[in-house]
């Protein structure tokens, strides 16, 4: 058991656990007369008092917009701006802050790339592989960008653990490949996938690779460069910030050559009615009056991040993961869905021939938040042949006591719904 007392070889957080909670002032609520018990963390994570006092501060101080005007309120708000990207660009380690672009999340990132990179790069006859285990986000952008460019999707398949079928991988890598768009971490399933091997092989063919990293940013430190990822995306509220913001990385030479995603002010060099030239990056991808107090309030939430150490973070996140995958399997009814060997912090399930929902809503009432249903990812429920499952997603501030609260109420549920 993880408690003030004991220590982590990499411990970086030298607080305890109580301390490290009592940042967060949702864990100090109860829900039905019980102390919450948060286990929907893949859904949003929570904020920490510094990120809520950061957007509180803008807006009470500094409100102001940003990039127009030479008022002091806007030198300052322009200047929180750009420090948060560059605060992302240290974060993933990309080589120029011009290639953060601030979007309202993952979802809208990978829109941003579908649209614009498809335009610029896809004819008909191409192909976009994406894989089984995706999030509709990162489906049907590319879905809808095919139907356009009369292309079409290749999708990975996974096996039985919910893993990617490499094989088959490397069979589909042809040359009709224009992009491979996968996601780092499963949301469902929780599986981490090969994402360096991936890259690597599509590489090797000139096929450029876009991750989903919407689960994998708040619990593995990653290196873009390191990767040779070409784009990747994520949402700042699944990383302890705000919603309303997040992030697509792009290498420079790709986002250079590829069209503006939206049209509005900020993103344009001249305008007149005959031609408009459009602006450098990052901006010629930022149209319009971005989310200042949220993209402030990201900074300071990968600040709260670096403070607690991603090293404690991922190991803190397998000690709960294995804590748990150990006391779900004592339940005879439990059923897992998926057990890969790589995984992050979420775990899908099943009781008996019981429906999600109805556990969901029996362990709500004893205060324990899980996700159920099919959590944004209908076709891989399809290849499992299931409707949803329960799933249980971990933060680094949750505990083994909760852990041991969802277990009990399981198998309340367990019995209750026979
Ligand atoms: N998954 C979940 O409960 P947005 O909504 O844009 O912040 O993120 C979309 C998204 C994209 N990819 C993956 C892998 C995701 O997990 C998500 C969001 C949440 O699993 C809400 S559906």
């Amino acid at each position: 058991m993880f408690n003030d007392n004991d220590t982590l070889t990499t411990k970086k957080a030298h607080r305890g656990i109580d301390q490290i909670r009592a940042d967060f002032p949702i864990l100090q609520t109860t829900v039905y007369g019980h102390p919450l018990v948060y286990l929907d963390n893949a859904a949003t994570t929570q904020k920490p008092n510094v990120v809520l006092k950061a957007m509180d501060d803008y807006y009470k101080i500094y409100n102001s917009n940003i990039h127009r005007g030479v008022h002091y309120l806007s030198q300052k708000a322009t200047d929180a701006f750009e420090v948060a990207r560059r605060r992302v660009q240290e974060y993933i380690n990309a080589k120029h802050e011009h290639e953060i672009i601030f979007t309202k999340g993952t979802t809208e990132a990978i829109n941003l790339v579908a649209s614009s990179f498809g335009k610029r790069y896809v004819k008909p006859g191409d192909t976009i592989m994406i894989s089984e285990l995706e999030h509709h986000s990162n489906i049907i952008p590319w879905q809808l960008m095919c139907e356009d460019r009369g292309a079409s999707l290749k999708v990975i398949p996974i096996n039985e653990k919910g893993e990617l079928k490499m094989e088959a991988f490397d069979a589909l890598l042809d040359e009709t490949v224009k992009l491979v768009a996968v996601s780092f971490v499963s949301n469902t399933l929780g599986t981490v996938n090969p994402v360096k091997e991936i890259i690597e092989k599509a590489h090797a063919r000139n096929i450029p690779v876009m991750l989903d990293a919407a689960q994998a940013i708040q619990h593995v430190g990653i290196d873009v460069q390191f990767l040779d990822v070409d784009f990747l995306a994520f949402s700042g509220h699944k990383m302890y910030g705000p919603t309303g913001v997040g992030v697509l990385y792009g290498k420079e030479s790709l986002l250079n050559e590829m069209p503006p995603y939206q049209g509005g002010g900020e993103m344009i060099k001249t305008v007149s009615f005959e031609k408009s030239t459009y602006n450098v990056l990052p901006f010629k991808f930022e149209a319009g009056t971005p989310n200042v107090a949220e993209v402030i309030g990201l900074e300071v939430a990968i600040n709260y991040i670096n403070s607690i150490g991603l090293d404690f973070i991922r190991e803190r996140e397998q000690q709960l993961i294995t804590y748990a995958l150990g006391q779900l399997q004592e339940i005879d009814e439990l059923r897992f869905i998926g057990e890969a060997a790589e995984r992050a912090a979420s775990i899908s399930f099943l009781v008996g021939d019981t429906h999600p929902f109805d556990v969901g809503e029996l362990l709500d009432k004893q205060g324990i938040a899980v996700r159920t249903g099919h959590h944004c990812t209908e076709p891989l429920m399809n290849i499992f042949k299931i409707p949803g499952t329960v799933r249980a997603s971990f933060a680094f501030y949750n505990t083994e006591e909760e852990i041991d609260k969802l277990v009990k109420g399981v198998k309340k549920a367990a019995v209750l719904l026979g």
